[in-house]
């Protein structure tokens, strides 16, 4: 298939470790695909759903303790401990390499090793990175085929020497003792062992797009980012773009499906979803920045998702899906919580249990039928707001209005507020921070400091980070996008969203867009500009009196407490912060004393 002799020495040299039994070079035909189902279909790697009513559609549990990315286990393996950065977990390579090495070798007996050349990006398109990923699980190569564009046409791209990143996965004993994702950025190389869930074993997505390519565009001069990628037209207008950085599972794909609400309708805007996860961002001849989705995927939570939430996303996955860790339903579809349809009188679990509504665990703890991480594969062509002409998004990417940062605060954050400028918007990215959620292990709820929502996935260290996204602000001056930070999340004195969500952010990101054009004005406060609320369309909305009033509130007594904790977070970064980002950590302080003074 390949006359790319160091590609097929390094096939060579990953079997004869790995041992597996046979070598299949994964071609991207139809057929192939067909065979590749039916024989996960027979080794019971997957289940066919009800292909009358979810055509195409498949089926997957992965091990109970497997279920969302391990963090913890994730290792960036550069020489030195200073190059990785507080925020990442170092292994010096060679001892990276030993350890998995030990794990790897005979891991693929009885088994089949795929080889996988995909392409993150076009291939044609100046942001585009190749890399190969040889697998034993089969449900990789299926969900790869949707994420990513794969086969034939990426090895004649890749010619006799072109560069790729190496991949190399094992699900091994899916034993979490023996289980590793290592990053080895300086040799353009991803080892991941003994997992078989999304975000550790789709080496496309987070290990590549994120980890190995942040380390790239520091070094070649662009940006990967934790972002989605969303159009907004109105009549008479040009597409706007914004990008967003939420942390996982804080809305990303939500937004970046919207569907207009009812009320705004007459307005006739138009939704154009570019991308739900990821953005690759670069400045064109006219420094301009523009983004692309490298995938071709959705890789998207379940729970909560439903035709009122996320109507897009349920039309996006009626056909050639695959959902992972669901219930499955006596006749062979599918359920999750808080999604569309009457709750089942009985099923099997994500667990493989049976189940039946009201059902407890051993500890007399609810049963959930399906896991709060749980996730669809969909192909980003069956979503309706996709892109349906052109290549200019695929190829060039899209000019970038605004850049959003948010997250999950149930207090403090303000629903919207505008940076004063880019360097202070990249303190505003810095200090992001967000109550952690089901995506990945650990406390439930804790506040978290995420910067820029790239606390689990930048490849370096994060005060370099921030330094390179200041370099990128410098180099595009007054042309850089504006920078705001969003919070749908604020809680009132019950508990409940104060704000409505979902489709309804349109009438947020209408604002944004209007302050991009410099149509409205806006209120300065310490931490930035919020709205005035005769600017925010709140046509058809029934908001409780008062209730704008406690979504824009900025209360200066409260920010200082958080700055505080901005500080304990800041502290394992001392000595290496960028001098901006302590210099707009002063400016800020100095408001906020100014103003619970006055
Ligand atoms: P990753 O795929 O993990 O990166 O997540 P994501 O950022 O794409 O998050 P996603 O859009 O899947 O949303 C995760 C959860 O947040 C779902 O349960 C949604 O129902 C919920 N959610 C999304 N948008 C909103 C919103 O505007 N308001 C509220 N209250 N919940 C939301
Ligand atoms: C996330 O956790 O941010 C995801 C899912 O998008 S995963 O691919 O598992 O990283
Ligand atoms: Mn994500």
């Amino acid at each position: 298939m390949t006359k790319h002799k160091e590609l097929i020495a390094w096939v060579e040299e990953m079997a004869a470790l790995c041992q597996p039994d046979a070598i299949v070079w994964i071609d991207g035909s139809l057929r192939e695909k067909k065979e590749l189902e039916e024989q996960a279909i027979k080794t019971g790697e997957v289940i066919r759903l009800n292909q009358k009513i979810m055509p195409g559609c498949l089926y997957h549990r992965t091990h109970p303790d497997d279920v969302a990315r391990t963090e913890n286990l994730t290792f960036i393996c550069a020489p030195t401990k200073e190059e990785v950065g507080p925020n990442n977990n170092w292994m010096p390579p060679q001892e990276a390499y030993w350890k998995a090495k030990q794990i790897f070798s005979g891991a693929m007996k009885g088994r089949t090793m795929y080889v996988i050349p995909f392409s993150m990006g076009a291939v044609g398109s100046p942001f585009s990175k190749i890399g190969v990923e040889l697998t034993d699980s089969l449900y990789v190569v299926l969900n790869m085929r949707i994420m990513t564009s794969v086969g034939k046409k990426i090895l004649a791209a890749l010619g006799r020497d072109g560069e790729f990143t190496k991949c190399l996965h094992s699900k091994a004993d899916l034993n979490v003792t023996r289980r590793l994702i290592l990053h080895f950025p300086h040799d353009n190389t991803i080892w991941s062992v003994g997992s078989g869930y999304g975000g550790n074993v789709l080496l496309g997505k987070k290990c590549l797009s994120l980890r190995i390519a942040s380390f790239l565009g520091k070094k070649e001069g662009w940006m990967a980012e934790h972002m989605l990628i969303l159009g907004v037209k109105k009549p008479g207008e040009k597409t706007h773009y914004i990008t967003a950085a939420f942390p996982s599972a804080c809305g990303k794909t939500n937004l970046a499906m919207l569907l207009p609400p009812k009320a705004l309708e007459q307005k006739g805007h138009t939704i154009e979803t570019i991308g739900d996860d990821i953005a690759w961002m670069r400045l064109d001849e006219h420094k301009i920045l523009h983004a692309i989705n490298p995938e071709t995927g959705f890789f998207g939570v379940l729970p909560g998702t439903n035709s009122k939430s996320n109507p897009n996303a349920m039309l996006t996955i009626k056909k050639n899906t695959i959902f992972t860790n669901v219930l499955l339903k006596p006749d062979g579809t599918v359920w999750w919580e808080h999604g569309d349809g009457e709750t089942p009188s009985h099923g099997v679990n994500w667990q493989g249990k049976p189940w039946k509504p009201g059902a407890l665990d051993e500890e007399g703890k609810p049963l959930l039928g399906a896991h709060a991480n749980s996730r669809f594969t969909a192909p980003f062509s069956q979503c309706p707001t996709a892109p349906k002409k052109g290549k200019g998004h695929l190829l060039k990417g899209v000019p970038v209005s605004a850049i959003l940062y948010g997250g999950r605060r149930a207090h403090l954050t303000p629903l919207v507020y505008e940076a004063f400028d880019w360097q202070h918007g990249v303190y505003v990215g810095a200090t992001m921070a967000s109550e952690r959620t089901a995506a990945q292990y650990g406390k439930q709820g804790e506040v978290r400091y995420d910067p820029m929502a790239m606390l689990p996935f930048c490849g370096y260290h994060m005060s370099d980070y921030f330094r390179h996204w200041l370099k990128m602000g410098k180099k595009m001056g007054k042309k850089a996008p504006k920078i705001f930070c969003v919070n749908w999340f604020r809680l009132d004195d019950n508990g409940k969203f104060l704000w409505p969500g979902y489709g309804e952010n349109l009438r947020i990101l209408e604002w944004i867009l209007k302050r991009c054009q410099g149509k409205v004005g806006a209120k300065k406060t310490p931490i930035g500009y919020i709205p005035n609320p005769e600017d925010i369309d709140l046509n058809g909305l029934n908001l409780a009196p008062g209730t704008m009033d406690k979504l824009l509130a900025v209360h200066s007594q409260e920010w200082l407490e958080e700055l505080e904790r901005q500080a304990e977070f800041f502290k394992q970064f001392e000595g290496t912060l960028p001098k901006e980002i302590l210099t707009e950590y002063g400016a800020l302080k100095e408001r906020l004393l100014g103003a619970a003074n006055s």
